[in-house]
Order: structure tokens, then sequence, then C-alpha cells
């Protein structure tokens, strides 16, 4: 039985990958970090797995990491998931960031070299949010004609120009892995993964934030007796909706909605953490869907799968969710995962949003 440790286990996609670890019948090694509340949610089906271990440790603590792969020196794979992972959040809290997202990564490159564990295949989270304000062009449809209009795009040869401090930490991390693949014969890969989200999504990023507030405004309708055509007929103010003035809903606060990202569902994404651990040589791929949707096009979808068209009623601009420097687009074009790994994504745009939403109106 192969064994594989997962730093940020109970994370969105930790959780998604020990689900197919287990599935493929690894032991998995779940790393948690101790916390004063419960962060198992998202892990709550499979913590009494038999091949499910769970042991404590944190990644900024070299002892902890170097103590966890000495346990599991036989562990055919290791994954760091493990990151403070919210942009926003890095910009008031950059040396946390950087102890977490850069050094934390480090501390596992440096505990397999130290253990010599040549045999264990190691995964980095590397991000999108490497790239930053940078993309590559090229002509639509035709490449030989340059009145065409051009697409923009990021694949493994854009530059990285990283826009905060968590895509500065994440591109530390990234040559790290580079390094010791290069110098130390480490058999290190990264995946530079583009959002991906999905029910299992952090309630403070923007595609959950969105549908777990339609949820909440959906029930609050329910039980104040609004009916799906009465809908329609809600008043509001500037900050609220309400049916008489001690009936009242705050309206959802967002920042920038014109933002572009190229989102896909997680759990196809963890599919690809693993494929390219199964590889014979370690290497760095994008993956993602590419095709690239504003937060605008997000509300639209989300807030119709409820029968509201209107959405701008129901939604607020507010600057305190803005970011000293915004990533403005992103679309992946993951050509070389798809030719060596075989990996595509299997959930569209309109699945994700309309899955995201119904999970929250359940
Ligand atoms: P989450 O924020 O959902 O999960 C992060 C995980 O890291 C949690 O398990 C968290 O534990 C753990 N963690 C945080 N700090 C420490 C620490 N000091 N020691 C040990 N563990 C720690 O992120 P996602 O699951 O969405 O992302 C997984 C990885 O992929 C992250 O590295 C992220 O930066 C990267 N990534 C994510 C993308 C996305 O769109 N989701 C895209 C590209 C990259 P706890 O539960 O205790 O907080
Ligand atoms: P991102 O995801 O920063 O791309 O990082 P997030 O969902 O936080 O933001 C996406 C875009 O939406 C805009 N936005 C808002 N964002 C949040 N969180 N809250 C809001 O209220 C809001 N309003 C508008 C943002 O400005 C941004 O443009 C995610 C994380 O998972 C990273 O860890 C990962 O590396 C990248 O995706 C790829």
């Amino acid at each position: 039985m192969k064994k594989a440790i997962i730093f940020g286990i109970t994370g969105q996609d930790g959780s998604h990958l020990a689900d197919l670890l287990l599935e493929k019948e690894y032991q998995v090694i779940g790393v948690t970090r101790r916390v004063s509340v419960d962060t198992t949610s998202r892990i709550k089906h499979l913590v009494n797995h038999e091949n499910v271990t769970i042991v404590s440790g944190d990644i900024t603590d070299a002892h902890s990491v170097i103590n966890i792969l000495k346990d599991h020196q036989d562990a055919a794979e290791v994954y760091n998931l493990a990151a403070q992972s919210h942009v926003a959040v890095s910009f008031k809290q950059p040396a946390l960031t950087w102890d977490i997202t850069g050094k934390g990564c480090l501390n596992i490159l440096q505990g397999l070299t130290d253990l010599q564990m040549t045999n264990t295949k190691f995964y980095q989270a590397s991000s999108s949010e490497m790239f930053g304000s940078n993309y590559d062009t090229r002509s639509q449809d035709n490449d030989f004609d340059s009145r065409l209009p051009v697409e923009k795009y990021q694949n493994e040869e854009t530059k990285f120009l990283p826009q905060s401090p968590y895509a500065i930490s994440k591109c530390a991390a990234h040559y790290m892995t580079r390094l010791y693949r290069e110098g130390y014969g480490l058999h290190a890969s990264a995946g530079i993964l583009f959002n991906h989200e999905g029910p299992r999504r952090g309630e403070n990023f923007v595609t959950r934030k969105i549908t777990k507030w339609i949820g909440d405004f959906i029930k609050w309708c329910i039980t104040n007796d609004v009916s799906p055509k009465g809908l329609h007929d809600l008043l509001t103010n500037d900050n609220e909706i309400y049916i008489t003035e001690g009936l009242k809903f705050p309206k959802l606060r967002l920042g920038n909605l014109d933002a572009y990202r190229d989102w896909g569902f997680a759990g196809d994404y963890c599919e690809a953490m693993w494929m390219m651990l199964q590889q014979d040589e370690p290497d760095d791929y994008v993956i993602c869907t590419g095709e690239t949707h504003t937060v605008r096009e997000f509300l639209s979808i989300a807030f119709n799968s409820v029968g509201i068209k209107e959405w701008e009623d129901f939604v607020v601009v507010d600057p305190e969710f803005y970011r000293p420097a915004e990533v403005d687009y992103l679309r992946g074009d993951c050509s070389k995962a798809k030719e060596k790994l075989g990996w595509t994504p299997k959930h569209t745009f309109e699945d994700l949003v309309k899955m995201m939403v119904m999970r929250d109106l359940s």
C-alpha cells in the first residue's frame, strides 16, 4: 500500500485529495495544526477511516516537519497544500504569509533532503497568482494574421509578475521546488493551478461568499413566506433588502467585480496533482480550464439559477474589499498538462456555479 503525506489536509484541496488517494487505496497521513477550534469539518467523513492517520504539526516549525517526515520515511508521496491562501489577508499579514506560504515549503524540501528521502515524490501547490499582472498574447484563430484580435493567456513560459505578499511567497516556494529538483535530485513537481472552487471552498473567497449569501438569503425568504415570484417585489435601500421595516436582510458586499478568473472545479484539479507525481520525471504544469470569466458573470449565473435576473439590486460594491494591488486577468493554457499528463477538466464554469449554489441552498 502506497503512503502519502498531505500537509494542509483540512483545506479545500487537502480534503478532495485525501478522498482521491483513499479511492486509490493509499494510506494517508494528514497533517493538522493545533488551533483552538475544530478545523476538520471538511474531513469529518474520513477521520475514522482505517487508512487515515491524522498527525499534529505546523509547517512553519521545521522541527515538527522533520519529525513527521522521519516517522514516515517510507512515504511514496508528499503533497504541500498548506498555506495562508487568502490573497487579501496576505496584504494585512505579510510576514505570517511569508512564513507559512513561502518558508513552509522550504522546511519540507530541506527535511526531505536531510533525511535523504530521494524515493519520495514531492508536490508543491503553486498558483496562477504568481503571474500577477503579466500575460502572453497570441492571435486568435490565425497565427499569421496580425489584424485579428489577440487572446491573452498564461502558461509555463509566461514570466511571473506577482502582485501580493501571497504571490511573492508562492514564487519563492516555486523556485525553491525547482532548485531542490535540479540541485538535489528530488522528484519535486509544482502545479501552477488557476482558481478552483466547489462546495468545500472557504467562505471568504469570492465564489463561495456569493453562493453562501444566496443560500442564506433564500432561506430567509422561505422563512418569511416570500414566494419565488415575490423575490422581485422585495424593497431595497442602500444596504438592505426588506419586507417591512422590521424584516431586513443585509445586501451582499463585494469588492472588484471586473476581475477575470479562470475558474475550475477543485476535485478535477486534485486529480492533476496526483497525475504529476505518477510521472517518471518531475516537472511544472499549468492546470486550468482555458476559459475566463468576470466576477460579474459568476454573479449573473449564480443569481439566475435561483430566478433572480437583476442581481445588481442585491449587491453593494464596497471599497473595503478592494486590494492594494489587483490581478486583473487570468486565463490559463494547459496544453502541456493535456499532452503529457492526459489531464482535462471535467466540469464547465456553468456546472461549477450551479453546483455551488445548489449545495448552499441545501
Ligand atoms: P485552504 O486555505 O482551503 O487550505 C489551506 C490549508 O493549509 C488548511 O488545511 C490549513 O489548515 C493549512 N495550513 C495553514 N497554515 C498552516 C500551518 N502553519 N501549518 C500547517 N498547515 C497549515 O486552501 P486550498 O485548499 O484552496 O488550497 C490548497 C493549496 O493550493 C494552498 O497552498 C493554496 O495556496 C494553493 N492554491 C489554491 C488555489 C485555489 O484556487 N484553491 C489555486 C492555486 C493554488 P487550517 O485548516 O488549520 O487552517
Ligand atoms: P483569488 O481568489 O484572489 O483569485 O485567489 P478570491 O476568490 O479571493 O478573489 C477572486 C477575485 O474576486 C475579487 N473580489 C473578491 N474577493 C474576495 N475574496 N472577497 C470579495 O468580497 C471580493 N469581491 C471581489 C478579488 O478582488 C479577486 O479579483 C485564489 C486563492 O485560492 C489563492 O490561494 C489561489 O492561489 C488563487 O485563487 C489562484
